[in-house]
């Protein structure tokens, strides 16, 4: 092929990709894609499971200490629901040509980010609870609407987590509710969680829209369907009146009804605490990845067995056509 064809073709294959983002039809691994969108989608994507996994510490350390076999049921559960989040969404990565060791490496080499979130210790059980109704709660707004997502595999991922995350949600508002109706010292445990963990939760979305370098380029790709800014502002909406309900203050004087607007007027969270928390020097970082290779180091064996056996299974059938 001359450089003139081979440019006509790579442009072809160009606006055939256009042409189906524009038609809001799906992109998959089969199809030709633009190098940057590939890598916007590793990174995004390889940023998401690393968070779910990360996110099993910080309600994980409640396991031995939840106050109830129920609890402790409940809690067992939603920690293996995140394993499993983790899983589908390595998988749908590994369909952009990169494999699930390689993503573990740049996690664990600081190349790749997890959530800012699950850098914050968890000092109660009623942190358990908070993380339920704001971590899994904003996870529903920002994953809704990635159900939508250009990439077939990452939004067919998403369809399941989110039935799973809308679970979670409900199970930690359930748990703080209980605590109301209990003694004082149990309130005062359910407000304290809520002080801590608001910002935090609101620092979850990103960046503010002015200070977000990819949101454009994603947007335009339809990775991403709203900006980190609008997300924000769905989530203050959904969570102000079951703040109400529950009985409980959101910590920002700021926070009211714009009757104007149709929508709550909040405070703007320390993004320069965000920058430090994604720079590592959150109250828990090293903790974190710390925990993550020593799992990694310890599940070894694991991974060789695992090979192992794939291997004589393989060998087996190859045998088994020859005969
Ligand atoms: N934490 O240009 P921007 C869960 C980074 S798991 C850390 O706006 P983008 C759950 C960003 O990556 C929740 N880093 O980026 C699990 C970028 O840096 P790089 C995880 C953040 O990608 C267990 C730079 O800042 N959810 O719900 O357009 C239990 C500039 O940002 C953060 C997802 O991963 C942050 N908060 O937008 C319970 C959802 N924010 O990569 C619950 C999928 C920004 O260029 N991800 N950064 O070096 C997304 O929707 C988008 O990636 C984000 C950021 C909205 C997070």
């Amino acid at each position: 092929m001359t450089e003139a064809a081979g440019r006509d073709a790579e442009h072809d294959l160009e606006s055939r990709f256009e042409a189906t983002i524009s038609r809001d039809q799906r992109i998959e691994p089969r199809d030709w894609m633009p190098e940057g969108y590939r890598r916007t989608l590793i990174r995004q994507i390889a940023q998401h499971a690393h968070s779910e996994i990360i996110g099993m510490q910080p309600e994980g350390e409640w396991i031995t200490r939840a106050p109830s076999l129920r609890r402790k049921a409940i809690l067992f559960a939603k920690v293996q629901d995140e394993a499993g989040h983790g899983l589908y969404l390595y998988s749908a990565a590994e369909t952009l040509g990169i494999d699930r060791a390689e993503l573990t490496e740049r996690l664990l080499e600081g190349r790749q980010k997890y959530s800012s979130i699950f850098n914050y210790p968890t000092l109660s059980y009623a942190d358990v609870g908070v993380i339920g109704w704001f971590v899994d709660g904003a996870a529903i707004c920002n994953q809704v609407p990635l159900c939508r997502s250009s990439y077939g595999p990452y939004a067919r991922a998403m369809v399941r987590i989110c039935k799973e995350e809308s679970f979670h949600q409900r199970q930690g508002y359930e748990l703080l509710m209980t605590m109301m109706r209990g003694t004082d010292a149990q309130r005062e445990m359910v407000q304290d969680a809520v002080d801590r963990w608001w910002w935090p939760s609101l620092m979850m979305f990103g960046p503010p829209d002015d200070d977000s370098p990819n949101s454009a380029q994603s947007m335009a790709w339809k990775i991403k369907r709203h900006s980190n800014d609008e997300l924000r502002r769905r989530f203050v909406d959904m969570t102000v009146p079951q703040a109400a309900k529950l009985g409980v203050t959101l910590p920002d004087p700021e926070l009211r009804w714009n009757e104007e607007r149709g929508h709550h007027d909040f405070g703007t969270p320390d993004f320069s605490e965000l920058k430090e928390v994604i720079s590592g020097n959150g109250p828990c970082n090293t903790e974190r990845i710390e925990r993550r290779r020593a799992a990694h180091e310890e599940g070894a064996w694991v991974r060789a067995a695992a090979s192992a056996h794939a291997a004589k299974q393989a060998a087996r059938a190859r045998e088994e056509a020859v005969a």
